[in-house]
């Protein structure tokens, strides 16, 4: 088997046909190194046809025109790179639950593969495809380097927990990926009309806020695969010193790619290993693996993992206690989407959000501890970190960004701290510690230059 058996989860009861082989591609929007995509091509052999789905999904999860964008220039991408290997893209619209059914219903598909998504929105979509189908739905893991499923059956609770677990099974699957054949199989043999997709109709359909802006990242596997090869040749040296510096720009940049799957967070793993760079291939290795897994971890074993119901009791207790405590300041959500608070440093941050898609890692935490502080309510502040996350990070609605969301506001994989005010024993930042770390008027002043343009 091209693909470890330990990867693929089967989704339902239902038997193989004989028919055409369907990869609904999701989470995972890439041609190569691609282990769903492997196997679908695999099951497919050299005599039943391999077709590739996407479904567009106008209103996902508040996504805006930025993120659209950013996908449809990747799959673009995907459609092209699939011509070459004589494999054909459909690119459905609608509720995936009934378009990827009515899909392998017209093709009188024989099983149908996709990507492996802790989501409660993707389980659900996955859920009624697999009801509804009549054939194998199989999930394949194709974003963690240990599968989710393998790594642990429970909820983990902390990093330290999960990295020995994760250490252990590295070296199984650390492997590097096969290359995906091309299709031999012409088209009227397919008997599909499959034509190409019209990708000005696809964007003229959504039906999305447009004002938030495309951002100029390049998009795309090549892209993805060339940001990678740039870091780990320029940066990933000084990542273990540098990356909690906002103006060194010493951090991978590579989330966004993760995030609509145009880059296998192995890929990265693989070519951070193999880079003989000491202390800052292990500090991305990491990020990258041990606090990103934890992450899938977590939403896969807690299905509030975008509320305070998936704090812990200790840090729900903090809060409670601390609810009534006099705020310093207290901002709405739409103050601070504005970047209208009084501090320069807070607000240089969401402007970078706004401007770039994109918010330092180190700024992304202090960003979030000040909405609590500032914010009348603990439920209040999650939802104004969430929804300024999905609305301007190209990455947000991903499971690293509800666990970041968690830890900032709530102390999810955190411990117990000092007790303050309104966060109670939830760790605290100042601007202080950013001014300990980094050289804050510089970052200011060029936030505040992109700003005025
Ligand atoms: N996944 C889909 O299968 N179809 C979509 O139309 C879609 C839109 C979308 C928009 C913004 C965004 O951030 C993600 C989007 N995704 C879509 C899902 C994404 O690929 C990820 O799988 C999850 O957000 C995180 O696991």
């Amino acid at each position: 088997m091209l693909v470890n058996e330990k990867r693929i989860h089967t989704l339902n009861g239902a038997s193989a046909g004989s028919g055409p082989v369907v990869y609904w591609m999701s989470r995972e929007q890439r041609v190569a190194d691609n282990w769903g995509l492997l196997h679908a091509r695999e099951l497919a052999g050299g005599t039943r046809p391999l077709v590739v789905a996407f479904c567009l999904v106008p209103g996902f999860l508040g996504a805006t025109l930025r993120q659209y964008d950013f996908m449809l220039r990747g799959l673009e991408a995907v459609e092209a790179e699939l011509a070459r290997l004589s494999i054909p893209f459909v690119m459905l619209t609608g509720d995936p639950g009934r378009e990827i059914p009515g899909l392998a219903a017209r093709l009188g598909a024989g099983v149908v593969v996709t990507d492996f998504d802790p989501l409660r929105i993707k389980q659900a979509w996955q859920g009624d495809t697999a009801g509804s189908l009549g054939v194998p739905l199989i999930e394949v893991d194709g974003h963690n380097v240990i599968p989710a499923r393998q790594v642990s059956a429970k909820q983990e609770y902390a990093a330290r927990t999960i990295r020995p677990k994760i250490h252990r099974l590295f070296g199984e699957y650390l492997e590097e990926f096969p290359e995906l054949t091309p299709q031999r199989i012409t088209d009227p043999e397919l008997g599909l009309e499959l034509a190409p997709v019209d990708w000005r109709a696809v964007r003229g359909s959504l039906r999305v806020d447009e004002s938030v802006g495309p951002v100029a990242l390049p998009a795309g596997e090549a892209a993805g695969r060339a940001a990678l090869d740039r870091f780990i040749a320029e940066r990933v040296e000084g990542y273990a010193g540098d990356r909690n510096d906002p103006n060194a720009d010493a951090t991978s940049r590579l989330s966004a790619y993760f995030h609509f799957g145009q880059l296998a967070p192995q890929r990265a793993a693989l070519a951070a290993a193999a880079s003989g760079r000491g202390e800052g291939q292990e500090a991305f290795l990491e990020e990258l693996v041990v606090r990103r897994e934890l992450s899938d971890n977590f939403c896969l074993h807690n299905p509030h993992y975008d509320s305070l119901r998936g704090a812990a009791p200790w840090a729900l207790k903090t809060l409670d206690e601390h609810r009534h405590d006099p705020r310093p300041h207290l901002y709405s959500h739409e103050q601070f989407d504005a970047a209208r608070t009084h501090s320069r440093l807070w607000n240089a941050a969401q402007t970078q959000l706004r401007a770039s898609g994109y918010m330092h890692g180190y700024m992304r935490m202090y960003w979030a501890k000040k909405i609590l502080e500032w914010s009348a309510t603990p439920e209040e502040a999650l939802e104004t970190v969430l929804a300024l996350n999905d609305r301007y990070q190209l990455d947000g609605r991903d499971p690293n960004g509800y666990v970041g969301a968690l830890w900032s506001v709530a102390g999810l994989h955190d411990r117990a701290w000092k007790t303050r005010p309104v966060y109670g024993s939830i760790r605290y930042m100042n601007e202080n510690g950013c001014r300990r770390k980094f050289d804050v008027d510089a970052y200011c002043e060029r936030w505040e230059a992109a700003e005025r343009g």
